[in-house]
């Protein structure tokens, strides 16, 4: 059965790839599973309909027969646990890479979050520019931790995984804002990650939504 995920009608982020569907949908090129897609409005993410799928009102969801998931990380693990390809088949391997996982989603996204959220909400509050430099501390902390357990290796344990994919995407938020390209391992396992050709199936297909909601 084509699993149906949801997007959003037309991405605040202008086609860059940086809303979670894009996670489900690099997680599925990767795992060769053909996917349909059914785009929401802000306003539809909040109706019942969407909200019987979604309790948050937000996208994505993955919705496979009668099963219906939200959470872009729950959704990264369901297709890894039941697809090749995104997570080793040896059972410690597998549980290293699923600590990746979080890792990527509870220690490196918070402050990289915080940081784009303080950027749209807080740039006017007299305290913008403490608590802008407060998080970017944080941010580099952890950055410069990444970057040295990485080293010179390409992914972060062993061949690629759900824990690298989860991980290339945290990062890819950071991009333009100048932190990544001061770990250049970092920029480059970044770029190795948007080199693999489901990743680039993936953003081409989300960047193709947006394309037609600006010229439709
Ligand atoms: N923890 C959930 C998950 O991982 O699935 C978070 C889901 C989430 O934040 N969804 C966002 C959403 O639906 C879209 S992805 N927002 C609408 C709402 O809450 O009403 C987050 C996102 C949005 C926009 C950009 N951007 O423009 O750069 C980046 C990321």
């Amino acid at each position: 059965m084509t699993p149906i995920i949801t997007a959003f009608e037309r991405s605040p982020d202008g086609g860059k790839g940086l809303a979670r569907d894009m996670h489900v949908r690099w997680a599925l090129e990767e795992a060769g599973q053909p996917y349909d897609v059914r785009l929401l409005s802000f306003k539809a993410m909040k109706e019942p309909e969407h909200l019987a799928l979604h309790p948050f009102g937000q996208i994505p969801t993955y919705e496979e027969g009668d099963l219906a998931l939200f959470e872009s990380g729950a959704i990264v693990f369901h297709i890894a646990e039941r697809h090749a390809g995104l997570l080793p088949d040896d059972a410690n391997a597998r549980a290293r890479a699923i600590t990746w996982m979080f890792a990527a989603l509870n220690t490196m996204e918070p402050p990289i979050f915080d940081r784009d959220l303080a950027k749209v909400l807080d740039r006017d509050e007299p305290w913008y520019e403490q608590r802008l430099s407060a998080l970017e501390d944080s941010i580099r902390k952890r950055l410069s931790d990444l970057s040295s357990r990485l080293g010179d290796a390409d992914w972060l344990d062993g061949a690629f995984s759900a824990g690298d994919l989860l991980m290339v995407t945290v990062l890819r938020r950071l991009q333009g804002s100048g932190m990544l390209e001061e770990y250049p391992n970092l920029s480059a396992y970044v770029a190795r990650g948007e080199a693999r050709p489901a990743f680039k199936r993936a953003f081409d297909a989300q960047l193709a939504v947006f394309t037609a909601a600006s010229t439709g």
